[in-house]
């Protein structure tokens, strides 16, 4: 006797419809849409409203209930049979300031068409199904990342998010009231409510599975990350007057801090790798000594030792850069590194490799996630785990961001499978 849920899983999974993924995946990348291809679709700006109105629209096309919190992050829900915890799945809809069409929106759009999938094969699950945009999973306006899935996880920390600023000084409160004030047709739903579990569909980013030849990766976890600001402050000079002994060149040390900083950089997994992204320079004129320099360091690891390690070398290195001025460094962000339970990633590798076969494909590998994602949050509060399909060269947080029509489907193909065996109850 097949197994009802395997049964209802299976023809969940044969209800995805690509040329509606696809539809749904290249609308949405229209809010915000270049003309190199790319979305810049910073949260919480005009473009980054409209198109959650766009899904609040297709949402409600689809049957489901929609509901946002106090930190806007959206909830679309499919009624289950019962009153228990709702399945959860989502990811982001802000992208980086050039970004893709996929980063995020894919899993967002993922759990539309599951739902969608569900409605067309007439199956209902005993727990409500939810797919969720959580609001500023980037962080590359307003810092910290994963602001909408921490709040969601940890309510305490909104009142802190609030105060971030972002570069023209608008404070992430004034946005979020903004959208909160837009969305009050939509129903109200409280913070770290109990979730059942929580399944993220969302591309690799990184060339691994590429270069693997396989269309689908069951993720077992997620690296730390830690990000800082540092300030270097000297003196603003003229750059023909003042004697080469004589300055507090900002420039100068930044740079000497920035080469210290990457020669600790590496591939070993105890060797963080590190991102310095964003330099501001005052007055960043031509004929002037920068009388101060800012800048960003993202450091990622699978070990937090080696994150404890690198940031004693940074806080060392700025105290004895031995010049005029002085170096400030604030940790901005830090998240440790996540590993999804064992049983969730074997049943969602289960329907990774159920879809896999079916699609006449290999099985989908085990890999663990060099970009952070909300679900680093969630799985503080549920059981959580992510599919993966591949990008194309490795390529992510670029216009230039692709992925094989074919594996996105089965993605998601592999999400409703996955959605509808723990609908029906299945514990990992
Ligand atoms: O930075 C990250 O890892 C994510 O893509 N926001
Ligand atoms: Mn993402
Ligand atoms: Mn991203």
């Amino acid at each position: 006797m097949i197994n009802p849920h395997a049964d209802a899983a299976v023809r969940a999974d044969r209800a995805v419809d690509h040329d509606r993924l696809q539809a749904r995946i290249a609308t949405l990348a229209t809010y915000g849409g270049r003309e190199d291809g790319g979305v810049s679709r910073e949260t919480l700006t005009d473009v980054d409203r409209a198109a959650r109105r766009y899904l609040v629209d297709e949402a409600l096309s689809l049957g489901c209930e929609v509901a946002i919190d106090d930190c806007a992050n959206l909830y679309f829900r499919r009624a289950g049979t019962e009153d228990l915890p709702p399945v959860v799945t989502g990811s982001h809809i802000d992208t980086q300031p050039i970004g893709g069409k996929l980063d995020g929106a894919y899993g967002v759009v993922g759990g539309l068409e599951a739902i969608a999938a569900l409605n067309d094969a007439g199956i209902r699950t005993r727990h409500p199904i939810e797919v969720v945009a959580w609001t500023n999973e980037e962080g590359c306006r307003f810092g910290p990342g994963a602001m909408g899935s921490s709040a969601f996880v940890e309510p305490a920390g909104l009142a802190g998010f609030r105060q971030s600023e972002d570069g023209r000084g608008v404070r992430f409160g004034d946005a979020l009231d903004r959208t909160l004030s837009e969305a009050r047709d939509l129903a109200h739903r409280p913070l770290a409510r109990p979730l059942a579990a929580y399944v993220e569909l969302h591309i690799e980013q990184g060339p691994v599975l590429e270069q693997a030849g396989l269309p689908l990766g069951v993720v077992t976890g997620i690296q730390g990350v830690r990000w800082y600001r540092v300030t270097c402050t000297g003196q603003a000079a003229h750059a023909g007057t003042t004697p080469m002994d004589r300055r507090a060149d900002a420039m100068l040390a930044a740079m000497d801090l920035a080469r210290q900083l990457h020669a600790q950089a590496g591939e070993a997994a105890d060797t963080p790798r590190v991102t310095l992204g964003r330099w501001l320079v005052e007055p960043n004129s031509v004929n002037t000594i920068a009388g101060k320099v800012t800048f960003t360091v993202d450091a990622r690891c699978p070990d937090e030792g080696a994150l404890e390690h690198f940031e004693a070398f940074l806080e060392a290195a700025a105290r004895d850069l031995g010049w005029r001025g002085t170096v400030e460094v604030e940790n901005v962000f830090r998240k440790s590194p996540t590993i999804f339970p064992a049983d969730l990633v074997e049943l969602i590798g289960r329907s990774c490799d159920a879809v896999s076969a079916a699609a006449g494909h290999p099985a989908a590998r085990r890999l663990s996630s060099g970009a952070f994602h909300d679900a680093m949050y969630l799985a503080q509060h549920c059981p959580s785990a992510m599919i993966f399909v591949p990008s194309k060269d490795g390529i992510s947080h670029n216009a230039a961001e692709a992925t094989d029509p074919v594996a996105l489907t089965l993605g998601a193909r592999a999400l409703a499978h996955a959605l509808t065996v723990l609908g029906q109850g299945t514990r990992p």
